[in-house]
This record gives structure tokens, C-alpha cells and sequence, in this order.
């Protein structure tokens, strides 16, 4: 039953990329009317902003393009093991040419709040330029790290020289030859940029907080033999048998937990992920997020790793994560960021030592002193997960706001429905697998459970679906539970919404992992929409 009324849609969906860009696709070829709302001049999503020097993707490539279309895989080619972040949007304007889905984004538009209306069963849709979208749904796509963390560092508007934000860098190339850089933050993005500012710059200082625990990408060049049907396939199988929606062939020890294998085998598989490379580490042991001991013989490996790579002893330690266990934060995937340390030209402040006071017009005041450069780089991250959909205005029914209902941390069904707010869609949201699986699996599933159930309600003249009280209660209560005895709960990472400033602390990924999560939804689904409330017209 899609939307009589002219000027209603039947679907506003809120970002344009990797999620609403499937989403057009799919819900299109569903016959229904669709119009995507993107704050940015172009596709992509977190690889149109996340620009900065040696952006990947730390999941394989062949994995994280889209599985849904064979004639994506006939005229797309990878070349590299990790996909930069220039291949990556080439590629999803690839995907939006095949199968035209311009025409249907609006572009340079930001939404700032969407409201519903339980007598027309509506939602309006507002954009921070004052044009209303009317639709029967709204599925926000905003992404899981797409809002930047506000500066929480005194005196950044006093900075004399030019500033950068990893999550937000210029669309022209930056040169560092012969500036001094000071770069704050050490998560993924810095890993990552480190190592190609290093080789550029005449000086880079390192503003270190919280060290991180840093694997290898060993990226390459792929052959035509990492690119068949059939590798492809088999790989794509594979990930939706694996908790981090990653291929992975599981080894006896990763099956086992690490106290009863030998200390021979235990250090036998570490060093096979080591020399494979990637996220996949994660998975040595089956206990290695939940057992203190099995994360300690992860960390002593690691840590041995790291100084090897770097020369300078007391640099080594610094660099080495102490305080919190590994895997506590998300697992940062390197190539040559220790050894950007071994460069005269590089130097790493542990701030926990020396704590920054204030930026000043030309560097950073420490408590022990000023440290002076021309550039300065923030890498320092986002308000994960809630950041985005909190930041538009979204009214449920009553016109209770969501931020309002999440003050003490988000709340949802499946992660994909919040109890209040009919008819609304959060893509891979809090409650979800997620940040803790290959993005691209998470979105593929969300995006045909969504659609599924749009074609299930429209079949039988239904007017809004949305999570009852109870089976929310219940999937919150869940999500606790299984992270609870985890290590996510012992860091003060951005899955637990530490990293910014007020915001309430809860682990907000559901660590099931992809295939247990994939089944619920699917009963979910087939038991007729269990726990959701159905409103017929
Ligand atoms: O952000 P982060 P990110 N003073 O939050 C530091 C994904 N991603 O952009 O840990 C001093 O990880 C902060 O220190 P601390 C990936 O999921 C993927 O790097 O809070 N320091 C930390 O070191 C990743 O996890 C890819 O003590 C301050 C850093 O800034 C997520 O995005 C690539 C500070 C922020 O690290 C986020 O990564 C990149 C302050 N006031 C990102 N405030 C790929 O797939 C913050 N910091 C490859």
C-alpha cells in the first residue's frame, strides 16, 4: 500500500552512504517512493569526510563491497587487499551510476528534525533550510561514527596555524613538507595517517592519551585469483558464519579457550593472525573477550610485536596499551605506524605524564611545558553510534524526543525500532552488531530486514509498526547482559560512550555477533513481527 497522496513518500531516508545508498536501491525496486537527504555535496557517507592521509577500509576489500548485485561484481575490480578511501568512494559512485540513484538523493541538505504525526500516520521531515518531506517511514542512515567529537581541549579557537580534523579533512591534498605537525589522538585514524604525515612532515609530534592496541594490515596488491566468482563466494559465505561478519577459517585454537591449549599453541596462532594481518586477530581464542588471562597472553604478544618494530625503548613502552584489557577498544590496523617512531623527525608525548593545559597560537601547553608546531592535526574521533540521531530532532509519538527518551543511554528493539516512534528505522543502530562486524554485512541485513517488513505491512494494509515497551525492555536487558562479561566493558572506548565528555555510559553494540543476531531478526520476521506492534489502517 504505498503512499496515496501526492505529495507523501513512502520513504524518507536520512544519508547517502553505504546504508541509503542500498536502501534507494532496494526499496525502488520495491516500487516505493524514495528520497534521500544528504547533508554532504556527494555520496559516501564516512568516505566522503574522512579524507586524511592513508584513510582504508581495515576490512577486506572483496568483503566490503556490496554482495546484493552480480553485475556489481562483473564491472567492479579491487585492487588492493585494503581499499583506500579514494577507491572506496569511486566505488560507491560506481554503485549509484549502475543503478542510477542520483536522481533520488538531495544533496548539500542536512535534516534537522523529523516529527510524528499519529492521526495521518506521517512523518514530517524538516532540513536546517526549512523544506518538509512528508513519508509513511524514516529510516535513518546516518552512520555509526559520523558525528565529530566536539573539541574538549581549551584555547583550539587561539591556534594560530591551520587545523584539521581527521573525520572532517579538506577535499584538496595537504602538504606537510617542511611544516612541524602536532597530532592529537591515537585511535584508527591516527594509526593510519601517522605513518604518511611522518614521511612528509619536518617534524611531527605525537599527542598520546591512551596508547592502542595496533595489529597489522599487511596490505597488498591482489591478483586476479583473489578476485574470482568463486573466491568471492566462498568468502562472502564465510563471513556470515563468523561473529564479525569477516571471512575467517576458524582454527581448533580459535575454537578453544586459551587456557587449555599449550603456551606453544597459543603463541603459534597468534603468530598465524599476526602473519595473516587485519581484524580478524580478535578471534585467536574463543575467550579472548571474556577471559582475563586469554587477553593477557594476546597482549604480552602484541606487546613483544611492538618492541621489536620500535627502536627507542622508552618510546616502545609508551606506545605498549596498559590499564585496560585487549580488545577493550577497538583494535587499530596498522602499516608502518610503529616505525614512524624510529624517525629522528617524530616524537610521542604521553599526555597521561604530561597532560595537556590549553592549545596556544603556537602549539600545546603540557603541564611540564610548551610544545611548538605550525600545523595542527585533531584525530580525535566521534560521538559514536547515538551522535547522529541524536543531533536531529526526532519526535515520536506524543512528541517526546529521542534524545530526551536516551538520557540515560540509547534504548532499542533489535537496534533497528525504538518503543514511541512508529514507522522509524535506525540503520545498524545501537543495539545492533554493527561497529563490532564488517559494516557492509550489518547494512545488507538491516537494509532487506527493512525492506521485508515494509512489503509485510504494506501486503496487509497495516499503517505503522513499531517495538512494544516490553520486547525493548527485554533486548536492552539482553545487550547488557551478553556484553556485560566482556572486556567492552572495562575501556574507555567510544563503543561505552567514554570518550565524550556527560554522555551515559553504556556499551551500545549487541556483541551476539552476526550469525546468532541474523537468525533473531529472521524469527522475528517470520513469527509475524514479534514484539512489535502492528496498527492496521
Ligand atoms: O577515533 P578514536 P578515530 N585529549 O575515538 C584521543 C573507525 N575507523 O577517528 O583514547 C587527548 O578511536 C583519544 O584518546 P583516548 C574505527 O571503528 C575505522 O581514530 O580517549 N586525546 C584517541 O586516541 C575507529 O575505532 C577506520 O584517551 C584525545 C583519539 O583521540 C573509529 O572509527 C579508520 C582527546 C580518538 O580515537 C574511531 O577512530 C578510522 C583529548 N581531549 C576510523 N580527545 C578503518 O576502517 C580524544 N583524544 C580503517
Amino acid at each position: 500500500m504505498p503512499a496515496a497522496e501526492p505529495d507523501v513518500l513512502d520513504v524518507v531516508v536520512v544519508g547517502a552512504g553505504f546504508s541509503g545508498l542500498y536502501l534507494l536501491h532496494r526499496l525502488r525496486e520495491q516500487g516505493l517512493t524514495v528520497q534521500v537527504l544528504e547533508s554532504a555535496e556527494g555520496l559516501g557517507g564516512t568516505w566522503y569526510w574522512n579524507r586524511y592521509p592513508g584513510a582504508r577500509c581495515d576490512v577486506d576489500a572483496v568483503e566490503y563491497g556490496f554482495s546484493f548485485s552480480k553485475e556489481l561484481d562483473d564491472t567492479w575490480e579491487w585492487d588492493e587487499r585494503f581499499a583506500t578511501q579514494g577507491r572506496i568512494l569511486e566505488y560507491l559512485n560506481h554503485v549509484a551510476d549502475t543503478f542510477d540513484l542520483r536522481r533520488d538523493i538531495r544533496f548539500g541538505t542536512r535534516v534537522a528534525a523529523a516529527t510524528w504525526d499519529d492521526d495521518s500516520a506521517r512523518w514530517t521531515v524538516r532540513t536546517e533550510a526549512g523544506d518538509v518531506y512528508r513519508a509513511r517511514y524514516t529510516i535513518m542512515a546516518t552512520g555509526c561514527l559520523s558525528v565529530p567529537k566536539q573539541p574538549d581541549i581549551p584555547g583550539l579557537d587561539s591556534f594560530a596555524g591551520p587545523v584539521y580534523f581527521t573525520s572532517s579533512w579538506p577535499h584538496r591534498e595537504i602538504d606537510f613538507t617542511g611544516r612541524r605537525v602536532g597530532v592529537i589522538g591515537t585511535g584508527s585514524s591516527a594509526v593510519q595517517a601517522i605513518p604518511l604525515i611522518a614521511a612528509q612532515a619536518a617534524h611531527l609530534t605525537v599527542f598520546q592519551r591512551t596508547p592502542n592496541w595496533v595489529v597489522p594490515a599487511h596490505n597488498r596488491e591482489l591478483t586476479d585469483a583473489d578476485r574470482t566468482a568463486e573466491v568471492l563466494a566462498g568468502r562472502r559465505r564465510s563471513g556470515l558464519d563468523c561473529p564479525l561478519g569477516l571471512a575467517h577459517e576458524f582454527s581448533e585454537a580459535n575454537l578453544a579457550e586459551a587456557k587449555n591449549l599449550s603456551p606453544e599453541d597459543r603463541r603459534a596462532e597468534l603468530e598465524r593472525l599476526w602473519e595473516r594481518g587485519g581484524l580478524t586477530m580478535i578471534l585467536a581464542f574463543a575467550d579472548l573477550l571474556i577471559d582475563q588471562e586469554a587477553g593477557r597472553t594476546a597482549a604480552a604478544f602484541v606487546a613483544e610485536k611492538i618492541r621489536a618494530r620500535v627502536h627507542d625503548p622508552a618510546t616502545a613502552e609508551k606506545l605498549i596499551p596498559s590499564g585496560y584489557p585487549f580488545g577493550a577498544k577497538r583494535l587499530c590496523v596498522d602499516t608502518n605506524y610503529f616505525e614512524a617512531y624510529n624517525r629522528d623527525t617524530v616524537d610521542l608525548v604521553d599526555l597521561r605524564a604530561t597532560p595537556i593545559e590549553t592549545i596556544t597560537p603556537h602549539g600545546l601547553r603540557l603541564s611540564d611545558g610548551e610544545v611548538e608546531f605550525d600545523d595542527l592535526v585533531m584525530a580525535t574521533g566521534f560521538d559514536a553510534m547515538t551522535g547522529a540521531l541524536t543531533a536531529v530532532d526526532i519526535r515520536g509519538r506524543g512528541r517526546v524526543a529521542l534524545a530526551d527518551k536516551w538520557s540515560d543511554g540509547p534504548r532499542t528493539y533489535l537496534g533497528l525500532s525504538v518503543a514511541g516512534f512508529p514507522n522509524l528505522f535506525t540503520m545498524t543502530g545501537p543495539g545492533s552488531p554493527s561497529v563490532l562486524s564488517n559494516m557492509r554485512v550489518s547494512i545488507e541485513q538491516h537494509v532487506d530486514w527493512i525492506a521485508a517488513c515494509i512489503r509485510y505491512l504494506d501486503e496487509r494494509g497495516m499503517r505503522s509498526i513499531e517495538a512494544s515497551p516490553a520486547a525493548e525492555e527485554d533486548w536492552v536487558r539482553h545487550v547488557a547482559e551478553v556484553g556485560e562479561p566482556t572486556v567492552f566493558s572495562q575501556g574507555n572506548s567510544w563503543y561505552v560512550g567514554a570518550n565524550v565528555p556527560g554522555k551515559p555510559r553504556v556499551f551500545m553494540p549487541y556483541i551476539g555477533g552476526v550469525p546468532l543476531y541474523r537468525e533473531t531478526c529472521a524469527d522475528v520476521a517470520a513469527q509475524g513481527y514479534r514484539g512489535f506492534q502492528l496498527t492496521p489502517a
